[in-house]
């Protein structure tokens, strides 16, 4: 009997499958099976035998049932198991397809010059929208009475009642983030500014917040040369032309000496625009030498560093590359609109797959 139930069930335990565990059954079991043999022979034994054998004969046969059902169950479920590894479903999918939405041409394009600036070295700073007087004019050589303040349309928060502290302002360009990453991290430094800024106008070249990038790059030796060849650089990449052809024109800003607008050659033939050639220029851009006031303004030591700074608008420059009209459609969140000029959402811009669809 001790040799049946090892038999049995060791062979019960390695059963590869329900039908396996079925003929096992049979053999030992079974109306014809080995234990119910045995216990056919019971009739030919002596009755104090049959009172030894009977119950264990009996203990058998329950032991073998149980681990034939255990092993079904066991067996059952292994097979769910891997059933449930083929067949899974995510309950959390939407049951109809939806449309995911476009990238706005504004984050395009700052995706695309971040990449062209990050290319050539420069961070990427941040910095509040909200920003203290001092950042957004004073430190960039914007003084109280200055003219540019009130050339800025700046919208100003209230203080209380009696507060007679200078207000905060929405920041009317990035410069206040460059100024903070000066503070920060000190000379040399190489970081770019992209974001939105505030000011009160509103036509069709201008709404009341569009978006700005400002470079920054200070060294112990930078020089307008420098700029010039980091803004040729960027246009060539950013604009996909590769005779790219820049004018710089004496300007004035507060924060740099000397300055210079940029201006990019272009033909307008036939009402279209064309960047690269013809006999037109068209301005994309302030840039400079920043002022030793503003470098100071910042914790860097004038006299042993230097640095120039640039300027442009990321809508603007949007515009130009995309052929997009009105500027005050940017931010009408119309779904037609936005269906039209906007990007794919997987279409990530990188320098080697090229910047453009
Ligand atoms: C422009 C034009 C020229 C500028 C200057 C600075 C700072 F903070 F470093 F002084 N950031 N950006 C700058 C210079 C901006 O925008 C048209």
């Amino acid at each position: 009997m001790d040799d049946l139930r090892d038999k049995y069930i060791s062979a019960i335990s390695g059963a590869a499958d329900e039908a396996a565990l079925e003929d096992l059954r049979v053999q030992a079991v079974g109306k014809k099976g080995e234990v119910s043999l045995k216990m056919r022979e019971l009739g030919k034994m002596t009755p104090e035998e049959r009172q030894v054998a009977g119950p264990a004969l009996n203990a058998l046969k329950d032991e073998i049932n149980s681990a034939l059902s255990a092993k079904k169950a066991a067996l059952a479920d292994a097979a769910l198991n891997e059933r449930l590894k083929t067949e899974w479903l995510d309950v959390s999918l939407p049951a109809r397809e939806r449309r995911v939405g476009t990238i706005h041409p504004v984050s395009q394009v700052s995706e695309e010059v971040t990449a062209i600036f990050a290319d050539m070295g420069f961070a990427v700073a941040e910095g509040p929208q909200i920003e203290s007087d001092w950042y957004n004019f004073d430190a960039l050589n914007i003084p109280g009475h200055h003219p540019a303040r009130a050339e800025m349309d700046t919208f100003y928060t209230h203080r209380a009642e009696g507060d007679n502290r200078p207000p905060h302002v929405l920041r009317t360009h990035t410069s206040p983030v460059q100024i903070r990453s000066m503070e920060a991290q000190g000379a040399p430094i190489r970081v770019i500014c992209p974001g939105r800024v505030y000011r009160a106008d509103y036509d069709q070249t201008h709404t009341p917040m569009f978006h700005q990038v400002e470079g920054l790059a200070i060294d112990t030796d930078i020089s307008m040369a420098n700029l010039k060849w980091v803004l040729e650089e960027f246009c060539r990449a950013f604009f996909e032309v590769d005779g790219v052809e820049l004018r710089f024109r004496a300007s004035h800003f507060p924060f740099t000496e000397p300055s210079a607008e940029v201006d990019i050659r272009c033909s307008w033939e036939g009402g279209t625009l064309k960047l690269g050639e013809g006999d037109d220029w068209l301005e994309i851009l302030g840039s400079g030498m920043v002022h030793p006031k503003v470098l100071e303004a910042g914790g860097i030591d004038p006299a042993k560093y230097q640095g120039f700074a640039f300027g442009m608008g990321i809508d603007r420059i949007a515009m130009l590359k995309y052929g997009i009209p009105d500027l005050r459609a940017f931010f009408d969140s119309d779904l037609r609109w936005l269906r039209h000029y906007g990007f794919a959402a997987l279409d990530q811009p990188s320098l080697q797959g090229g910047l453009s669809r």
